[in-house]
């Protein structure tokens, strides 16, 4: 069994560990500040990643910021923020941030941003936002977003009369698993997920790879479960950090994991090992769901899998033995193959013969704080949206599908419903969205292009108006609220004042919505008033919050799980745990989750797999000066065998070329490893920028997202696979075509 100073040693292999995070964070300190006299104390919340842990940002007496901590009261972080988090520090000093408003001019015959002022900046936005809506109807404008910016944008945007607001964070992230989970349970997972794995005796992970996807309480609770003796399974074709610390590893053959889901389902029903009567009681469709995976024995998916028909066995009685505290993890990066959807599915499946939906040491019931909404006119009425646009396609598509609004956008796009102009805040849609050069085709046809960024990223390099936000530190944003254990609230207050000339992005929609006439969608001077009449409603203030950060409403353990005694009254058809989906048959879909094979690799191609690392977020950190000093490139893993086959050695620069001819823009260096199988390498996402601008990340290993050219859409709800690209080795440098 592994202990937990073993885990905590394996997430810190790159340097950083997050239980290491005292010493970790004094690296993090802002050098050369001097910390003698009164250090303030201001509450935020962090930007880093989307699990916003809640922390408190220190600054000396003259103002300077220090470091940023945990904030112990805050359950979604309980004190530590991870390295990144304590890393977020670098997002502020980054000498490379964007520093002043920005326009696209020509200037003999070549094209060049020009520092203008705000006035100047958002006096042509408006012009052509108007222009825009005079022309194409206000609906061709789209926002596209990830984070906090999102909303005050989307406040604009509705007002301004389109609902085609997108974020990648659906589409390219967790959209299969949440209509595989409304199938079964008539409830999306959100995030964060509600896996109680404080309480669990047994976790299963398919794909997830915590400790380097460093979620943080999820983190944290999973190194607790292995100190506790809890079983972890682990299905990863890679020997992940989570893998090294499982009581069993699965190295599955990447695609296949269908195959394996169906099989664990037959060992638990054929082998009785289901509780009779909660099944009976709470679930639609054993019969057919029994019928069904007959034939789908552990020995007909070890030929698919390559994994033991016993170990499929073994693991599948383990689960069972456990349950109902079992954790069957239903991923959070599930568009992989294009059948993610059903994939996802069967993990609701077994979870549902588990018996751990509502039910302690499975899945516990979220709950949310519900905040006042500030007062405004209702917005218009727009006379198209994305839906319509996707007419009928992808039905279980919930909110919003990222690639279809580029679809929207390409001039390809027959339909009378078109999209003309983006306003891009906080996603770095180049290297987000598979299938780049479609973008950047979408983004020729745009008669408008604003990226509201921090730092010059892939994306700002395509706009006509490049908006600079400030970062997290230096702004106040929405409460937060997230779907959780308990109800909270956190505050994001300014520690310090934007640098240079950014704004955040209140500031920003506010000044925009005056030029085009929309005040009263922006009733307050400053978006602190907005927070403390939402506070005072609530009966606090924003001066009390201020002292505390966050706000914890307590709650009976006993609401956190469903009632066992009842039957589960669920939003699904037949108010039960749908096994047997009659919304997917419904829609045209298998109610049952198929088995298909995928694409193999061609000769001498392996396929692309990727992943995350504990000090880094997507793209946005690698130019961050703390984050990059642990970690200033990605590598590729490589099995010692195909190493050899190849003649690779540790460390060597390559280039690599996909199934479609698409050559990596720069080397990256190789990492022999016996944890990665031989069918597959293996890269963090989130490197080989291409902006010169971003002086420390640019150049720096290989982006993934450029050799993913190849998408599997899933016809359920969009989502973009993107594990079905396949790439080969060129020891030397590819000569580049020369654009004409
Ligand atoms: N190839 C490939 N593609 C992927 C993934 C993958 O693993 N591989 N992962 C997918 C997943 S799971 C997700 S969720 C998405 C994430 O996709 P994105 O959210 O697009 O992620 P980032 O690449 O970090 O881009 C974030 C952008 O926001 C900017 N930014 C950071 N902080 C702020 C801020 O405070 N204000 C503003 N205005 N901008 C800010 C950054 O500079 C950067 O340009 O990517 C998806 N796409
Ligand atoms: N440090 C850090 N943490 C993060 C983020 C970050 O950027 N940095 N991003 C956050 C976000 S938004 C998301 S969505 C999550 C994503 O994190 P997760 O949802 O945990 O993981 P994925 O990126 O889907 O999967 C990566 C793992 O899947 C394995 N894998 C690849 N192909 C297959 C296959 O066919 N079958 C199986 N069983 N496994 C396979 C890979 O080897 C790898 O270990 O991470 C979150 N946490
Ligand atoms: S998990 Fe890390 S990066 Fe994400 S919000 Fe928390 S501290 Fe920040
Ligand atoms: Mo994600």
């Amino acid at each position: 069994m592994s202990s937990r100073r073993d885990f905590i040693k394996i997430t810190s292999v790159g340097g950083a560990g997050l239980f290491a995070a005292g010493n970790v964070a004094a690296k993090y300190f802002n050098p050369g500040k001097n910390m003698k006299g009164t250090i303030q104390r201001t509450p935020t919340y962090c930007e880093v990643c989307f699990w916003k842990c809640s922390g408190w940002a220190h600054t000396n007496e003259n103002g300077e910021l220090w470091k940023v901590v945990g904030n112990k009261k805050d359950p979604l972080c309980n004190g530590r923020l991870c390295p990144r988090g304590s890393g977020g520090i670098g997002m502020y000093n980054d000498p490379d941030r964007l520093k002043s408003p920005m326009i696209r001019i020509e200037e003999r015959g070549k094209q060049v941003f020009k520092e203008v002022t705000w006035h100047k900046a958002l006096e042509y936005v408006a012009q052509k936002m108007e222009a825009l809506k005079e022309k194409h109807g206000a609906e061709s404008l789209a926002l596209f977003n990830h984070g906090s910016g999102g909303k005050h944008f989307s406040n604009l945007v509705k007002a301004f009369g389109s609902t085609n607001i997108v974020a990648p964070s659906y589409a390219q992230c967790r959209g299969p698993r949440e209509a595989a989970w409304i199938a079964t349970f008539g409830t999306a997972v959100n995030a964060p997920e509600p896996t109680d794995i404080k309480n669990t005796n047994c976790l299963v992970l398919i794909g997830s790879h915590i400790g380097e996807n460093m979620h943080n309480t999820q983190v944290q609770e999973m190194s607790e479960a292995i100190d506790r003796g809890a079983t972890i399974i682990t299905v990863d074709p890679r020997l992940s950090t989570a893998a090294t610390h499982s009581k069993h590893w699965l190295p599955i053959k990447p695609a296949t994991d269908i195959a394996l889901l169906l099989a664990w389902m037959h060992v638990i029903i054929y082998e009785k090992r289901y509780n009779h009567e909660y099944i009976e009681k709470n679930t639609f469709g054993f019969k057919e769901l029994k019928e069904y995976v007959a034939e789908y024995t552990p020995e007909w998916a070890a030929g698919i899998t390559n994994l033991k028909a016993s170990q499929i066995r073994e693991t599948a009685r383990e689960m069972a033995f456990h349950a109902p505290s079992t954790i069957v993890h239903p991923g959070r990066h599930v568009t992989w193959y294009g059948d993610d959807v059903q994939r996802v599915r069967c993990i609701a499946i077994l979870n549902g013969l588990l018996g751990s939906f509502g039910t302690k040491g499975g899945f516990y019931m979220q709950t949310k704080a519900s905040v006042p909404t500030f007062s405004h006119p209702p917005y218009p009425q727009p006379k198209w949206s994305w839906k319509d646009f996707l007419d009928g396609k992808f039905p279980s598509a919930e909110i919003n599908v990222s690639n279809a609004m580029i679809d929207a956008s390409h001039p390809d796009n027959q339909s009378d419903k078109k999209i003309k102009g983006w306003i891009v805040v906080g996603t770095n849609l180049i290297n987000t969205i598979p299938n780049t050069p479609r973008t950047i085709e979408a983004i020729r046809n745009q008669d408008l292009v604003v990226v509201v960024d921090t730092m010059p990223m892939e994306i700002t390099g395509w706009a006509d108006v490049i908006l600079p936000e400030c970062t997290y530190l230096e702004r106040y944003d929405d409460l937060r609220v997230s779907p959780e254990r308990y109800a909270t609230l956190a505050l994001r207050v300014p520690a310090v004042k934007p640098k240079h000339l950014t704004k955040p992005a209140s500031w920003i929609v506010r000044r925009l919505g005056l030029k085009l006439g929309l005040q009263d969608y922006f009733n307050y001077s400053d978006f602190s008033e907005v927070l403390d009449w939402q506070l005072k409603q609530m009966g606090s203030s924003l001066a009390e919050m201020k002292k505390k950060g966050v706000t914890v409403v307590d709650r009976p353990e006993s609401s956190l799980y469903l009632p066992k005694d009842e039957p589960v009254q669920l939003k699904t058809k037949s108010g039960k745990i749908e096994l047997y989906s009659q919304l997917l048959e419904e829609q045209g879909f298998d109610p049952l989750p198929k088995y298909t094979a995928h694409p193999e690799a061609p000769d001498g191609f392996y396929r692309l797999n990727y992943g995350r690392a504990p000090m880094h977020t997507f793209t946005r950190t690698a130019n961050n000066p703390n984050l990059s000093d642990i970690m200033n490139e990605n590598r590729l893993w490589v099995n010692p065998q195909v190493a050899e086959n190849h003649g690779l050695k540790m460390n060597q620069m390559i280039w690599l070329e996909n199934q479609d001819g698409v050559l990596s823009e720069f080397p990256i260096k190789v990492r022999v490893t016996e944890r990665i199988g031989p069918d597959c390498v293996y890269m963090v996402h989130g490197f080989g920028h291409n902006n010169k601008r971003l002086k420390r990340a640019h150049g720096k290993g290989i982006s993934d997202t450029k050799l993913i050219t190849r998408v599997a859409i899933d016809p359920i709800m969009g989502g973009t696979g993107m594990r079905g690209n396949f790439v080969k080795f060129l020891v030397e440098e590819p000569k580049k075509e020369v654009e004409s």
